[in-house]
């Protein structure tokens, strides 16, 4: 029982066990029941007037918390909301022998006696799937919301967009999904002396029906999905379907339109930020919206933006005096303030990447992702803003575990599992109003050079296990490194092809 991971809020340990073979009887209301059940599939609520496993509703926990007592008479979980109880039933299931991750149930499965208490340090516990470098077919992104939900992680952040695809269907402008969702050309073998780029031609996109599975699938396991739609840069795959709204398109001018991106970096492709483009592009959120059900965030993108092709037309510099803006990088601001105004209108928060913060320029709401370290990180929390933790160093798992030759290409190196558990998110030399704006952290998978599902589980696992950790436990604590060696048999058993711990013992 000492290898449990996150770690929970509290956890004693007591003598004896009690036996959980399948068809163990549970009982309680019946959406913490189901709750418990989906982690958790020994259990069986037919038999349930007084079940074995007793689950009971405690309207004054959080919705996330649950407690869970093991006897040698019964267990008995407490959760305040479904959220909860299903935490509960991954806890109740990491008590259980490692095939418990393989298998159904067997026959003599016992766990041992104790009590947990426990409740998130964050509520923000996210994962960064960048769908767009590379597609990641819907079953990968199944896999992976079943893989955050064992990790306690609740929150898949889809970078649905980018200048080398669009992978979301739209009945409003298909191009997008006919013309933007593939490439002639470019994928990176992840082979460290592979070349760069080849020309095998790839692609893919959601339906809106996938998008609607995907978002069931993960709201069942306390998975919030939150869409990216990056704007108004990386836009080389919008503009190649829908060429009217580029920047160099403005006044009457018709340039060669941009073709889906074929190479990595940063292009200069980047839409116009007239009212044309805000109307285009919040009738697309609005059906991914609408696929999607309630989406409590929408990531509008805003980094790495070339603003020439701003500068360089007078329609856009004249609508930013008209606007009373001092500067493009204000319009950029502006741009994605006007986008978030409109998602509040239809219950959605705006989230975006640290360029777009300019102090005082956004809304007040609008949550930051600030990927270039610590000291944008704090001002954009000293401004007020909600910060979700994404830097660089430790928390792209695109980069590789070492700098050897050994690896896999990777885009650059090298954070170890070490260097993730060490992570602070809301540091001790912040003040105290400042470490509340930190609603969590998260790790981004960018996918230049993770071309599959097996490429993605050897970047993410373990780290995200140290990530998991650091966003549930607030630090990873003493015996981290003992309770990830005995976590590996969980990755086993479920089939994760993940990376042993390179350097130090974490
Ligand atoms: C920077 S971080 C990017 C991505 C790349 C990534 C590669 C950010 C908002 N932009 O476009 O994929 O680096 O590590």
């Amino acid at each position: 029982m000492t290898d449990l991971l996150p770690r929970p809020a509290v956890f004693v340990a007591a003598d004896g066990s009690f036996p959980l073979p399948p068809g163990t009887p549970v009982s309680g209301p019946a959406e913490l029941v189901d709750g418990v059940r989906l982690a958790l599939a020994v259990l069986d609520p037919r038999a349930a007037e007084a079940g074995a496993v007793v689950v009971e509703r405690d309207a004054s926990l959080d919705a996330e918390a649950y407690t869970l007592e093991v006897t040698a008479t019964g267990v008995r979980i407490t959760a305040g909301a479904r959220a909860g109880a299903f935490y509960a039933g991954q806890t109740l299931r990491q008590l259980l022998p490692h095939a418990a991750f393989r298998t159904v149930a067997q026959a003599g499965w016992t766990v041992p006696c104790g009590r947990v208490e426990d409740a998130p340090r964050f509520s923000w516990r996210g994962v960064h799937l960048d769908v767009a470098r590379h597609f990641m077919p819907k079953r990968e992104v199944l896999r992976m919301v079943d893989l955050m939900a064992a990790h306690k992680l609740n929150r898949l952040h889809l970078h649905l967009v980018d200048d080398q695809g669009w992978r979301v269907e739209s009945r409003v402008a298909p191009r997008l999904h006919e013309v933007a969702s593939h490439r002639p050309r470019t994928i990176t073998s992840h082979h460290r002396d592979a070349p760069a780029y080849d020309e095998v031609p790839h692609g893919g996109y959601y339906t809106l029906d996938d998008l609607a599975e995907i978002a069931a699938y993960a709201r069942a396991r306390a998975v919030t999905v939150v869409p990216e739609i990056d704007v108004p840069g990386h836009a080389s795959a919008i503009l190649a379907a829908y060429p009217s709204l580029d920047a160099r398109a403005t006044g009457g001018r018709e340039p060669e339109p941009f073709p889906v991106l074929d190479r990595w970096g940063i292009s200069p492709a980047i839409l116009s930020p007239l009212p044309p483009t805000i109307d285009f592009l919040i009738s697309v959120i609005d059906e991914i919206l609408g696929a999607l059900g309630e989406t409590p965030y929408v990531h509008l993108g805003g980094d790495e933006c070339v603003l020439d092709d701003w500068a360089a037309s007078a329609e856009i510099v004249a609508f930013r005096e008209e606007l009373g803006l001092e500067s493009l990088s204000d319009l950029h601001a502006w741009f994605l303030r006007r986008l978030a105004d409109l998602l509040a209108e239809r219950g959605s928060r705006a989230v975006v990447w640290d360029e777009a913060f300019v102090s005082g320029m956004l809304r007040p709401d609008t949550i930051v992702m600030p990927w270039r370290g610590p000291g944008v990180a704090r001002r954009a929390a000293e401004a007020g803003h909600d910060v979700v933790q994404t830097p660089v160093f430790p928390l792209y798992f695109d980069y590789a575990e070492t700098s050897s030759a050994e690896e896999p290409l990777a885009i650059g190196d090298a954070i170890t599992v070490s260097d993730v558990a060490a992570f602070v998110p809301a540091p001790e030399s912040w003040t105290a109003e400042q470490r509340e704006h930190v609603l969590g952290a998260q790790f981004q998978l960018w996918s230049e050079r993770l071309p599959d599902g097996r490429a993605v589980d050897y970047r993410a696992w373990p780290r995200g296990c140290a990530l998991a950790e650091v966003a549930w436990s607030g630090s990873a604590g003493s015996g981290f490194g003992e309770r990830l060696e005995g976590h590996l048999g969980r990755l086993d058993a479920l089939g994760v092809e993940y990376r042993p711990p390179a350097g130090p013992h974490p």
